[in-house]
């Protein structure tokens, strides 16, 4: 972890560089979730990066490591701690007294069979979605970041990397702005110092920003050449699809310092697959085209497929909007649909479980508390005796 070139202390080891709780990215709605106990018994960080237990967090004494209280993984219900999370560290040892308030969450659902998100960032103003000028670059991908980003509460930017290398980067442009007139895209070659004037605007002191997208699409190079060294592994793409190998693989807060400005970059690995969670909120934003034209359909619940008086249908048949459009809601809508009802599902059976242990322990104290009583009424007509 460093900072860029242009400030005056880039050529320290990062250990000894330290960060306000400002320049950390420290808000008043924050300090507004400590209460005076809080701070006399613990101080705030930020956490850097996580490995398994350890966590590694910034906090303005400097960079130190703090371990997780071993309960907190037992207990299904517990926050654990993600990259870009603010937490209350005990002033007597390193260790996490809790989670502060998140102001965002990226989250996605986790691989696998069981149904459980799986953080990705916290505390993030911008998520910098990241696909290249070339065969990566998806319409429909791009969409299900749009809805994780918004349902996050987070400002998504689409990246297009390596338009150094595309003969025609304003086509790619093109079909960004079809996914909404409003949304910032930027184009670029990430390996250039301009990337930085490029992204600036989202790079104000204390905004913290985090790179997602397929892998090989150039997001270590962007955090490389914003922190102004080369602290992320990057590797070449395979030629003949573009596809990347995978390089990066934890998540990071990388310092970005530019004229005495301070800002976090998250570096990501590259997704294979992107699982959406309840994502309806998001969904609402990424496709409101789609839902606006809906509320002229004749039918309430119209399902715009054959239904008379269709909006939707009529608009896509009058060359206004891209079927792809309505199958991608259609598809993402199902997603978040089905994430909703099977989270909800393990929530209703962990309360369950929650409720059974809970009254498994009552039952066992109440049965000691018996054979206390039985002591004591005992002790007493020893007592007697
Ligand atoms: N010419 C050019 N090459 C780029 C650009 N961005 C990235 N590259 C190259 O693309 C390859 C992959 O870049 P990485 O930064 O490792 O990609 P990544 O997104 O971090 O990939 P993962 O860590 O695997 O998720 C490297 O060889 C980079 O040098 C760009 O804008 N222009
Ligand atoms: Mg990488
Ligand atoms: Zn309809």
């Amino acid at each position: 972890m460093t900072f860029s070139s242009d400030d005056a202390f880039s050529q320290q080891p990062f250990s000894l560089r330290q960060f306000s709780l400002q320049e950390l990215g420290w808000r008043a709605e924050f300090a507004q979730s400590l209460t005076l106990d809080d701070l006399e018994a613990g101080f705030p960080a930020r956490v850097a990066a996580v490995h398994r237990d350890r966590y590694v967090l910034l906090a303005e004494c400097g960079e130190l490591e703090a371990v997780l209280p071993g309960r907190w993984r037992e207990d299904a219900e517990a926050i654990l701690p993600t990259v870009g999370d603010w937490v209350l560290v005990e002033q007597e040892q390193p260790r996490l007294l809790r989670v502060l308030p998140r102001h965002s969450l990226i989250e996605r659902m986790a691989a696998g069979e069981a149904a459980m998100t799986q953080a990705i960032a916290a505390n993030i103003d911008t998520l910098f979605i990241t696909t290249s000028c070339n065969a990566d670059f998806n319409p429909a991908r791009l969409e299900r970041y749009l809805a994780m980003a918004r349902t996050a509460g987070v400002a998504p930017v689409i990246v297009l990397t390596k338009a150094d290398l595309a003969a025609d980067v304003a086509a790619y442009e093109a079909e960004v702005h079809k996914l909404g007139a409003d949304l910032p895209c930027v184009a670029l070659n990430a390996t250039e110092p301009a990337a930085l004037d490029a992204l600036r605007p989202w790079l104000e002191a204390g905004q913290t920003v985090a790179f997602s997208g397929s892998s090989g699409v150039g997001k270590s190079t962007l955090v490389n050449t914003l922190a102004g060294r080369e602290l992320q592994a990057t590797g070449a793409i395979r030629e003949d699809d573009a596809k990347g190998r995978h390089t990066t693989t934890g998540r990071e807060l990388v310092a970005c310092v530019h004229a005495g400005d301070v800002a976090w970059l998250i570096d990501t690995p590259g997704m294979r697959e992107l699982r959406l969670g309840e994502a309806d909120a998001g969904l609402e934003d990424t496709f409101a085209d789609v839902l606006t034209l809906a509320q002229d359909c004749h039918f309430r619940d119209c399902l715009h497929e054959a239904e008379p008086g269709c909006a939707v249908q009529a608009a896509i048949v009058a060359g206004e909007l891209e079927e792809r459009r309505l199958l991608s809601w259609r598809k993402l809508a199902r997603e978040s649909a089905h994430a909703r009802e099977a989270l909800w599902q393990r929530h209703a059976r962990e309360q369950k479980t929650g409720r059974l242990y809970k009254r498994i322990q009552n039952d066992k104290r109440a049965q000691k508390g018996n054979v206390d009583l039985a002591h004591r009424s005992r002790d007493r007509s020893d007592d007697k005796g």
